[in-house]
């Protein structure tokens, strides 16, 4: 089962992850959430968890004693512990790293805030051999924090496990779309349901015909047609 730790000096930020769809996966028992406050995680008398910057500068950093005592206190004894750190500078989170985090055993997130994280807890983690350190962006705009970004990434990981999804057919497709094309995919093609006819607006011809061939064909030109649009702006 899939384990995924999130610490944070914001727990509370995170309760989105107790809702319906992961919720129900966590009562089902597919995988596991739990939610840390870094402050209770310090050993050190005071709590603190940030401090100023060595070199100066604007703002606050955030302690690697606080990060360090909290991921340890955290770990399990698995042999590959996946250690994510959020931050703007990382690498773009995408499906393909969805993929890859759905086949760990546990997954801590370091939400940190401030200006971020001491460099040197992704270094320290980095040299221990039960952990693989990921630094990670989900796209390029500025957050006040990780913990909106860790509640992305686990919802992409989430759907991605069995029994979590309503409909394993629709993954089917994507694992398919993803494989053929090393994540250098198409958009998708435009949805339709019922009425065929709304506020003037018809559903296309074509998907009425019940030629499957030719709906596979136009959708695939759309799914093209839309690609080239993104990319044109
Ligand atoms: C983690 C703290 C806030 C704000 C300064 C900004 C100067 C950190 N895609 C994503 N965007 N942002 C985050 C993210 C933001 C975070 C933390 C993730 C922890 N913050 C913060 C400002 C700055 N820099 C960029 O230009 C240089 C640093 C994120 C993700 N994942």
């Amino acid at each position: 089962m899939l384990r995924f730790d999130l610490i944070s000096i914001f727990p509370e930020y995170l309760s989105p992850l107790k809702l319906s769809l992961l919720g129900k996966a966590q009562d089902k028992g597919l995988l596991a959430i739990n939610i840390h406050d870094l402050r209770d995680q310090t050993t050190d008398v005071h709590h603190s968890v940030d401090d100023t910057p060595y070199g100066g500068g604007a703002g606050m950093v955030m302690s690697p004693v606080a990060w360090g005592d909290a991921i340890d206190q955290i770990s399990s004894d698995a042999d590959q512990i996946d250690l994510v750190i959020l931050t703007p500078a990382g690498k773009k989170f995408n499906q393909k790293m969805a993929y890859e985090f759905s086949k760990s055993k546990q997954i801590i997130f370091a939400c940190g805030r401030y200006e971020g994280i001491d460099a040197r807890v992704g270094k320290y983690y980095m040299q221990q051999k039960n952990y693989k350190v990921h630094e990670v962006s989900i796209g390029d705009y500025v957050l006040g924090g990780g913990e909106v970004a860790a509640m992305v990434i686990i919802e992409a990981v989430a759907r991605l496990l069995p029994g979590v999804l309503g409909n394993p057919d629709s993954l089917k497709e994507e694992s398919h779309s993803i494989a053929g094309n090393k994540d250098e995919s198409l958009v998708e093609y435009p949805n339709y349901t019922k009425p065929a006819s709304w506020r003037g607006l018809d559903v296309p011809e074509i998907l009425l015909s019940g030629n499957h061939g030719e709906i596979a064909k136009w959708r695939r030109s759309e799914a093209e047609r839309r690609t080239r649009e993104l990319e044109a702006e």
